[in-house]
């Protein structure tokens, strides 16, 4: 099960992909050939020839997140809620036939949820109003599968308000998941059934306020006709636009890539600025190539789009509730994995936390969430670099070196000349030891830095310490403890002239 993949797209995804590397990788094998000692020369950062046109490069480090994306990618985390009739059958994807009267969450309390994410830093809570079984957690016009035909509040509850008016109150964003396959729905795989779909979205989009994500799983089934539904993508576009202009749409929509894997983990090299038309087609298997948005899926690449990634995983082995996986909580140690693998690899991290057939954030998750917040919290309490003096290589106007220790994410250090290489070089005052270094490109410029190491003097000479190729939003680097009384950032390979918003080093909590 994943997000992307359809039933009948999974099935026809990989060996398109593969067929257009194959044709990618004869092309560069034809190309190494004519232009041996240029290829060679060439210093590529991801490990491919480095044979995309400079101008493609310097497009792609122009790229910028439009107003919405970049107020979304600073939210960093944010709690997905698997919840519904699912809950009260133990199933991760249910059929349509369940009696709506199974629903009841006796002691449902949104602001306990609302309560449980804010404390673990989370800015959003997205939440499943209609799964793939169809049952809808508001009273929808649209459908007798949902909430007024179930036990819970006698039929005249709405969830959706519930949950919204929660995350209002707790001043924390709100999301919509709603789900394309309905296996409830007669009109499902026909044309009919995009009405009824625009009907319910709109239902969302008009009744609960400001929606800040909307989630288009891409996991849907052929309908009882055998055939693959063809949706009308562009209608449902639509209806969003006009009714929540500042909505962002995910996974099969425009403005959030979903990152590939539903572990919660980023690409070591994660890019945000992508070619268009390579994405966003079911039948193409782009979002789990390796090589995403670096030099070699550059080549020949027209439009340019940012299209930034989103890694979503569950805190329990399913999504949604069962009380038999009480005990399979993750870890401390693996969302910390995740954390910096997602938050800390260019992404936003959406963590799934299921209500149980309470209606409540279980204890244990509740617990562990509160830990992970506070092992964050003392890691991240001191930057040792912070307002340190620092020089740089050069600095252009209005951009000194300073500006990436200054805590002030509105400014940052671009150097003067241009160039793509360039350093900065931080006087810690006296040996201190660290084991955690945070980078910030200004990503409202274009995401640039292709590699980049860090040095530590420990007094007589400079070592490398760490080694890394993108930044993008913020790079988070888990790193041995290393002494330094100064450290220096050196930009290997860039697109264009990098810009640094903030520079960190910490010592991790104990
Ligand atoms: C998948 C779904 O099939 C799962 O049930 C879950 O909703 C996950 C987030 O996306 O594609």
């Amino acid at each position: 099960m994943n997000a992307y993949g359809t039933f009948a797209a999974r099935k026809t995804a990989l060996p398109r992909r593969l067929r257009q590397s194959n044709f990618l990788f004869a092309g560069i094998v034809v190309l190494a050939l004519v232009g041996v000692v240029a290829l060679a020369s060439a210093r590529a950062a991801d490990d491919v020839p480095a044979d995309v046109p400079a101008d493609v490069l310097r497009r792609a480090a122009h790229v910028a997140p439009s107003p919405r994306q970049l107020a979304w990618q600073e939210l960093e985390f944010n709690c997905f809620v698997h919840f519904g009739i699912n809950t009260f059958t133990d199933r991760d994807w249910g059929d349509g036939s369940e009696d709506p009267k199974l629903f009841n969450p006796a002691e449902l309390n949104a602001d306990q949820w609302v309560a449980a994410c804010k404390q673990a830093g989370m800015k959003m809570l997205v939440l499943t109003c209609k799964h793939h079984d169809g049952f809808c957690l508001w009273p929808s016009k649209f459908t007798e599968h949902c909430v007024k035909n179930s036990s819970w509040r006698g039929g005249k509850g709405d969830l959706v308000k519930e949950v919204s008016d929660a995350c209002r109150r707790g001043g924390i964003k709100f999301g919509v998941y709603l789900s394309l396959w309905d296996r409830h729905e007669k009109t499902y795989g026909s044309d009919a059934y995009d009405d009824h779909y625009k009907n319910q979205l709109r239902e969302l989009m008009t009744n609960y306020g400001e929606i800040t994500e909307v989630w288009w799983d891409g996991c849907y089934a052929e309908g009882p006709n055998g055939k693959k539904p063809v949706f009308d993508w562009k209608g449902y576009i639509k209806v969003i636009r006009e009714l929540q202009p500042g909505a962002l749409i995910a996974v099969m929509g425009p403005d959030i890539r979903w990152v590939g894997n539903e572990s919660g983990l980023a690409r070591e090299s994660e890019w945000s600025a992508l070619p268009e038309g390579r994405i966003g087609d079911p039948d193409y298997a782009a979002y789990i190539a390796k090589d995403l948005g670096n030099r070699k899926y550059l080549i020949g690449a027209k439009e340019l789009i940012w299209y930034p990634a989103e890694c979503d995983v569950t805190i329990r082995p399913s999504f949604f509730y069962k009380a038999s996986e009480d005990k399979q909580v993750k870890s401390l140690a693996e969302l910390l994995d995740i954390y910096y693998r997602s938050v800390g690899q260019n992404a936003v991290l959406l963590l799934n936390v299921p209500p149980d057939r309470r209606g409540l954030f279980p204890e244990n998750d509740v617990a562990r969430l509160r830990e992970l917040r506070a092992t964050l919290d003392e890691t991240f309490k001191t930057n040792l670099a912070a307002g340190k003096p620092i020089r740089a290589t050069s600095a252009a106007a209005g951009h000194a070196a300073e500006m990436a220790v200054d805590g002030n994410g509105g400014t940052y250090w671009t150097p003067a000349d241009g160039g793509m290489q360039a350093s900065l070089e931080i006087d810690l005052g006296r040996s201190v030891t660290f084991d955690r270094a945070m980078l910030q490109e200004m990503i409202s410029t274009g995401q640039r830095v292709e590699r980049f190491k860090l040095e530590a003097f420990d007094g007589q000479s400079w070592k490398t310490f760490a080694e890394a190729t993108t930044i993008g939003c913020k790079r988070l680097m888990r790193l041995p403890a290393v002494t330094a009384s100064k450290v220096r950032l050196t930009i290997l390979d860039s697109r264009d002239t990098p810009t640094i918003r903030e520079f960190g080093l910490y010592k991790s909590a104990p």
